[in-house]
């Protein structure tokens, strides 16, 4: 039996990435090296300060803990001022009305994102109030792909893995949930996402009975 839904939040609800990039990009370039979208693809779904690494390892730097903390911070702020124009309007395609299928149902809504500012995020788009359980950066220890952020969502709604299902665009993110041990609906391109059960390209007129009709094969 189907009891929650666990979704991801940069990708899936929102799509925060290009600010991510915006301010990865503008440190990058502080520090005289660039970094493409490409590149930008494998940090979506990684914490904060594994993405700081991943990038300076990119650009061939090497810095002292307190130089990266120091960074991180200021790409935090850029972001944060990025991020701050957000509006309701900023929620992808077909989102609030999956979300209210689903409150027609007993499935209850929760967040798994890695993202530090993933409720303010959530506040600014006005979807706070829709979530059950939120389990953002500041409640685990590991990022994706460890199961943690999922296992703690199962937990907090009281709800076995298998119970749950996990939305999420990242590669990191799908692995996740499968560590969890819970199916994964990938949101974005099958030949990327291809570990998940089922992948969709998006939210848009995704019809929840059948949805769950197919999650049962
Ligand atoms: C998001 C993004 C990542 C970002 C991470 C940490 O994860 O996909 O690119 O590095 O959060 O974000 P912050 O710096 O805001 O703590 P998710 O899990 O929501 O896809
Ligand atoms: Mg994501």
């Amino acid at each position: 039996m189907i009891k929650a839904f666990l979704f991801d939040l940069d990708g899936v609800i929102v799509e925060t990435a290009i600010f991510h990039y915006q301010a990865w990009r503008q440190m990058a370039n502080d520090l005289g090296f660039d970094i493409s979208e490409e590149f930008n693809e494998g940090l979506k779904g990684i914490s904060r300060m594994d993405s700081l690494n991943l990038i300076l390892q990119h650009g061939n730097i090497e810095l002292s803990e307190e130089q990266k903390l120091a960074l991180a911070a200021k790409k935090n702020d850029n972001y944060l001022t990025l991020v701050s124009k957000m509006t309701p309007d900023d929620i992808l395609p077909g989102v609030k009305e999956f979300f209210e299928q689903i409150k027609q149902t007993e499935i209850k809504i929760g967040l798994g994102s890695v993202s530090k500012n993933a409720k303010m995020i959530l506040e600014r788009v006005d979807l706070l109030d829709d979530f059950d359980a939120i389990i953002d950066g500041t409640k685990i220890s590991k990022g994706k792909p460890d199961p943690e952020v999922f296992l703690n969502g199962a937990t907090e709604l009281g709800f076995s893995p298998s119970e749950c299902i996990v939305f999420e665009d990242a590669v990191a993110g799908v692995e996740a949930g499968k560590n969890a041990g819970m199916k994964v609906i990938g949101i974005g391109q099958k030949d990327i996402l291809n570990k998940a059960d089922i992948v969709l390209p998006g939210f848009e007129g995704i019809e929840i009975t059948q949805l769950l009709e197919k999650l049962k094969k």
